[in-house]
């Protein structure tokens, strides 16, 4: 009986992770050959799901022998491009970018973002500054009415180390909830951006904030360097459905 039991959970959750997996990549695969264009400026995002966007581009470039010069959001996303030998530039070269795709950790239903899960957040937001358009690809564990509903670590934060305990009680004092440190694993030292800054998650207490007011209240405390919110910066998303088909935003 046990050993049935254990083999029904493996069995249940291979087929979460492969429908989540196939989540990802059909959301992805869409964004790509929809929004990548020949002789285009690309921004390359982060995250499990950007793998799969990368993945798509390198065929497509392949196949169709497209010229694409692509802008990582990070060092995971610059390996990534290097990986698949697709062509790495800069933003000093290529400040105008056509189109980024990037995943989120939850879109609500004006494609108000958080981002920064992975710890990517500051330089995602600047790529994304950067282009005409913002294509959020992800699974549909992401897509939410409210931001809070589904995503549970709160809002990222990247300040400057030394200034974390005051734009800490900062913005509790300004907002509520709570805030951590975020550190790789319990007890260890906290985890360090690739620009070497530190990252507060922040649980917001309320769901109906302005966004846009609270983004910009947080951009001002002293220390702060970026926030995991982007509003009004995304313009369409993808989520890849458990059965394999994609739901546009
Ligand atoms: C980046 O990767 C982040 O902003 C976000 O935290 C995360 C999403 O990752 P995944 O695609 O693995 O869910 O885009």
């Amino acid at each position: 009986f046990v050993s049935a039991n254990i083999y029904l959970h493996q069995y249940f959750y291979s087929k979460r992770t492969m429908s989540l997996e196939q989540a990802k990549q059909v959301a992805a695969y869409r964004a790509v050959d929809e929004f990548v264009q020949n002789n285009s400026i690309f921004g390359v995002g982060s995250g499990s799901t950007v793998v799969y966007a990368v993945q798509r581009l390198a065929e497509r470039v392949e196949t169709e022998n497209l010229k694409v010069i692509c802008i990582p959001t990070s060092f995971q996303a610059k390996q990534l491009i290097n990986k698949h030998n697709l062509v790495l530039g800069e933003l000093d070269t290529n400040p105008e970018i056509d189109v980024t795709i990037d995943g989120a950790d939850e879109v609500d239903s004006n494609l108000t973002l958080i981002k920064g899960g992975g710890g990517c957040l500051l330089q995602e937001k600047i790529v994304a500054s950067c282009s005409k358009k913002l294509i959020v690809i992800a699974d549909y564990t992401k897509d939410s009415k409210k931001l809070g509903d589904r995503y549970k670590k709160g809002i990222p934060i990247e300040v400057i180390p030394m200034a974390y305990v005051p734009i800490k009680n900062k913005i509790i004092s300004l907002f509520g909830g709570e805030i951590k440190l975020r550190s790789a694993v319990a007890k260890a030292g906290p985890v360090v951006t690739d620009n070497g800054n530190f990252i507060l998650d922040w649980m917001f207490a309320d769901q109906d904030l302005d966004w846009e007011k609270v983004n910009n209240a947080i951009k001002m405390i002293p220390g702060v360097v970026e926030t995991g919110l982007f509003v009004k910066m995304c313009c369409k998303a993808y989520f890849g459905q458990p059965e394999g088909t994609v739901k546009e935003t």
